[in-house]
Formats: C-alpha cells, sequence, structure tokens
C-alpha cells in the first residue's frame, strides 16, 4: 500500500473504535430539536450529518480539522517562491487528519501526476457535446464518461467484502482528483480557445500545472490558483455539493458517480454558480451604467433594482455563516498584494461597502455579508480570464478535494444508507390534530 492510503487506514481503524464506544456510551443521548418550521424550510440548522474533513463556524466560518484559512496559508507547504499553500496540502490535512511536511506534499503531487492518465473515450465524449453546452455540464459529462475506470465498481461486480470498501473507493478518488484538471483544461480550451490543447508539465504542482494546461503561465496565476483550489475544497458537510456526494455514495455509487452527482448541485445559482452569476451581474451594471467604475452611490442603486425585480444579489448571503465569509478575506487580501489598482477588483470592495447595509435594511437576510463567490471572478478576469461560464468549473475541481476525502472516510467508516424521514402536509395535519401517531 502507499504511504498515505496507510496512515489513512490506520487513521480511519484508530476513528472506527473510538465511534463504537461514544455510540456505546452515550448513542442515546438527544442531540436536538426539531421543529415543524424546519422541516419545510431547507432543514437549516438541523444537526444529522458527520463530515470529519472540516466544520464551519456561523461567526468565524471555515475550520479544515481545526485550522482556519490564515492558519493554512500560514502552514502548509508552498510551491518554490510561492506565497500560497499547496492544495495537495489541504488533502492531507482533511485525508489523515494531520499538517503534512513539504516532502509529504511533494508525495502527493506525485501520486496525482502519475494517476493523471485520461482515457480518449472521455475527450471523444465531451467533443460530442455541441459547443454551447455550458462548461459544467460538459464537465460532468467528461466526470460520467470517466467513470468506466472505476475500481470501486469493478471490485463491487466481483464481490468484494464490505470491509473492504474503502480500499477501491480511495484509489478512486485519487484517480478522480489526479484527472480532474486535465478534462477541465480540455472543457476550457476547447470551448474558448479554439480546441489548442496544452500537454501537462509533469514537474509542476497541481494546481500550478491545472493554470499551465488551461493556458495561463503567468506565476501569479499559478498562485491564485493555489489559493483558489484551497479555499473552495469543504465547506462542512450540509452544504448541496457534499451532502448529494455524501448521499449518493451511501447507495454504494462509486466516487465518479458520486462526485457528478454533487457537481449537478454545485452548478445551481444559489451554490456554485453564484461566482459566474457575480460577475455577470457586475458586468450588466457597468453595462447599463455606462462606466467600469461606478460610485458607490451608483451600486446602491443598481443593488435596489436587483432587489426590487425579485432578484437576489449574487455573492452575498450564506445559509450558515454570519459574518463576511473568510474566503472572500483571503480573496481581497491576495487582489490587494497583486492587483490592488485593477478597477472591476476595486469595483467588488465598493459593492463590499454597499451592499451589506441594504440587505440588513430589508429585516429579513439573515447574513447580509458577502459569501466566497463574491470575489472569485474578479481575480479571474484581472488575468485575462474573463469566460465566467467556466467558474464554476473551477469550483468544481477544488471541491473534489473535500468531498472525496469524505468519501473515504464514509466508506472507512461504513457509514450506512442515508434514508431520512419524510411527512406529508396531510399527515402533519393529522397529526397536530392528535390523529396520528406516526411521529410518535
Ligand atoms: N439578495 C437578496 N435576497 C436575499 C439574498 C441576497 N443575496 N440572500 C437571501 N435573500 C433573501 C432570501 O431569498 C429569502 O427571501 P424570501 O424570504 O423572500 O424567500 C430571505 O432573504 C431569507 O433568506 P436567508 O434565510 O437569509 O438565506 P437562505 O439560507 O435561505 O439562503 C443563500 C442562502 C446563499 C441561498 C442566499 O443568501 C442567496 O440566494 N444568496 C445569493 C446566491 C449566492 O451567493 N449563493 C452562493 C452561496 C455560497 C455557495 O454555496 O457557493
Amino acid at each position: 500500500m502507499g504511504i498515505i492510503k496507510d496512515r489513512f487506514k490506520a487513521k480511519a481503524d484508530a476513528a472506527n473504535a473510538e465511534i463504537k464506544d461514544l455510540l456505546k456510551e452515550h448513542g442515546t443521548k438527544k442531540i436536538g430539536e426539531v421543529t415543524l418550521a424546519q422541516i419545510y424550510q431547507g432543514m437549516r440548522g438541523i444537526t444529522g450529518l458527520v463530515t470529519e474533513t472540516s466544520l464551519l463556524d456561523a461567526q468565524e466560518g471555515i475550520r479544515f480539522r481545526g485550522y482556519s484559512i490564515p492558519d493554512l496559508q500560514k502552514k502548509l507547504p508552498k510551491a518554490h517562491g510561492g506565497d500560497e499553500p499547496l492544495p495537495e496540502g489541504l488533502f492531507h490535512l482533511m485525508l489523515v487528519g494531520e499538517l503534512p511536511n513539504e516532502e509529504e506534499v511533494n508525495h502527493i503531487t506525485n501520486v496525482w501526476q502519475r494517476r493523471s492518465h485520461v482515457p480518449n473515450h472521455v475527450f471523444a465524449t465531451i467533443d460530442s457535446l455541441p459547443l454551447n453546452t455550458h462548461p459544467m455540464t460538459m464537465f460532468v459529462v467528461g466526470v460520467m464518461a470517466l467513470q468506466t475506470e472505476s475500481n470501486f465498481a469493478k471490485e463491487y461486480a466481483k464481490g468484494i467484502n464490505k470491509k473492504d470498501y474503502w480500499n477501491p473507493v480511495y484509489d478512486d478518488a485519487m484517480d478522480l482528483i489526479a484527472r480532474l484538471p486535465r478534462i477541465a483544461a480540455y472543457i476550457y480550451r476547447r470551448k474558448y480557445k479554439n480546441n489548442e490543447h496544452i500537454q501537462p508539465n509533469g514537474l509542476l504542482d497541481w494546481a500550478g500545472n491545472f493554470a499551465h494546461m488551461m493556458g495561463y503561465q503567468d506565476e501569479s496565476f499559478k498562485e491564485l490558483m493555489r489559493l483558489y483550489m484551497t479555499i473552495h475544497a469543504d465547506h462542512e458537510g450540509g452544504n448541496v455539493s457534499a451532502h448529494t456526494t455524501h448521499l449518493v455514495g451511501s447507495a454504494l455509487s462509486d466516487p465518479f458517480l458520486s462526485y457528478a452527482a454533487g457537481m449537478n448541485g454545485l452548478a445551481g445559482p444559489l451554490h456554485g454558480l453564484a461566482n459566474q452569476e457575480v460577475i455577470k451581474w457586475i458586468f450588466e451594471m457597468q453595462e447599463q451604467l455606462g462606466t467600469d467604475d461606478p460610485s458607490k452611490e451608483q451600486i446602491a442603486d443598481y443593488v435596489q433594482k436587483t432587489i426590487s425585480s425579485g432578484k437576489v444579489v449574487p455573492g452575498y448571503g450564506h445559509a450558515v455563516l454570519r459574518k463576511t465569509d473568510p474566503r472572500f478575506t483571503a480573496q481581497m487580501e491576495f487582489g490587494k498584494k497583486h492587483m490592488a489598482d485593477d478597477k472591476l477588483v476595486n469595483t467588488v470592495w465598493k459593492i463590499y461597502d454597499t451592499v451589506p447595509p441594504i440587505l440588513q435594511s430589508l429585516g429579513k437576510i439573515k447574513n447580509p455579508w458577502p459569501n466566497v463567490d463574491a470575489h472569485s471572478g474578479a481575480l479571474l478576469v484581472h488575468y485575462g480570464f474573463v469566460e465566467y461560464e467556466f467558474y464554476t468549473v473551477l469550483f468544481a475541481v477544488s471541491r473534489a478535494l473535500g468531498v472525496m476525502a469524505s468519501l473515504c472516510w464514509d466508506r472507512a467508516l461504513g457509514f450506512p444508507l442515508e434514508r431520512p424521514k419524510s411527512v406529508t402536509t396531510a399527515s402533519v395535519k393529522l397529526w397536530l390534530e392528535g390523529k396520528d401517531e406516526i411521529w410518535e
């Protein structure tokens, strides 16, 4: 077995024993109550899942195995001469639960390089789609085509002991992560760069090579990709993409099927597609106002118009967070360091000054602060990456790190099929009248 795989298995065995004891002693303890409103309103605040890789604090934001984003920026190994964390390091942290050293991160880079071969039929499948297909659709179709390579599906068909599920799931997770940048870069070059593809550079790290294959050779763009791939990777387990991957995986659908399902959720405008919606919204504002440098007053008017036409302000609000998303702040700091005078980036900062008080004044929005998607597009546009329909694919490549690390844990911990109880409004009414004992 490989070094990381061995360490993961040892950690998972220890965790399994610990959880067994925990449940034996405390399994009947109640951890909360569920109100009728919660089951009609998106199950907000119901604790119903275990996800080991990260935990979201409403005030502080995301922590990966206890480490905040600023911690990761300080403590994770960097590329030679770089300042941003290598996402390989975050994957190690999420999977094994420990900060890696440089050697361990290099090992993961090498493993992913070795596993990165994408079979031709995947590219042929993507080529069969019309060029005007949304990049997220091309991406998910590409992942589905890659499912032919699933170790788990093959082992399951042969007949595998359930104690060993984690093993081919781990291999699938590593293969999938290794191959996604190739698939994504292929879609980008096919759709936007005249089908002129760029061969991978075997000497680069995972995110650096992704930037290279998309055609961005600037070192600071590679740094942006390292930061981007790190901060978008995981946001605990209840968000649509993570939860869907986990749910579909619980049916023992293999990691390719599970990840593709999760990414169909990421492609929704209330989730990952918000990053494209933000930049589209800013471009439309610039066009309507006839300026690429709008004042705060002009922005405020435009925000009011958006709200009064029954639309959401993209990039603002969150189902759990109640403060500015630290992922937004990390990108703002990157902007200040690399492009402080960029007009579009400055517009994003003016929007940040303008939107929260307006949303707050509506009195119904629980979180008026920006989320991760409010900033990312402007940084990309600075480097000439203007094809905003592609932005959610970048999010998706990063999200694979979190959801695949989690799926390895799901199978190693032997989590069962997920199947919560649902009710009908008719049964709710009967229950309220004391005529239905179904919930007792
Ligand atoms: N602009 C205008 N109205 C907003 C709003 C925004 N940015 N955010 C929330 N609201 C509205 C809701 O639509 C809801 O209105 P109704 O009661 O009329 O239906 C009300 O405020 C209360 O919503 P909430 O409880 O504060 O927010 P939710 O938990 O229901 O939704 C989210 C969270 C993210 C879907 C929502 O804030 C939103 O639509 N934001 C814009 C889209 C976005 O940026 N999504 C990306 C999130 C991060 C990610 O997953 O990538």
